[in-house]
């Protein structure tokens, strides 16, 4: 192997890393494994990452604290405040 080839070699690892920690990335980022993660995308019908008031309807103590879980009052539920909002007590 020569320098050259070396290097492209290098070059093309370097990319297939990169590559992969995007992707290790997106999927954290998509597919919580957590059980919160979980009930989050049961809960988020139609996936846009919100839970809407509409959504909320079918989680008894979520719908009936809405208002409070939406901390900044956009109308939907992130998995940040979802998250905060810690259901499960
Ligand atoms: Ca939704
Ligand atoms: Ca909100």
């Amino acid at each position: 192997m020569n320098n050259r080839e070396e290097l492209i070699m290098k070059n093309s690892l370097k990319q297939l890393s990169i590559v992969f920690s995007a992707a290790a990335l997106s999927v954290g980022t998509t597919f919580s494994a957590n059980a919160m993660g979980e009930l989050f995308d049961t809960l988020d019908t139609d996936n846009n990452n919100y839970i809407s008031m509409e959504e909320a309807r079918v989680h008894t103590t979520l719908a009936s604290n809405f208002d409070q879980i939406d901390t900044n009052g956009d109308g939907s539920v992130s998995y940040a405040e979802f998250n905060a909002a810690d259901l499960d007590n």
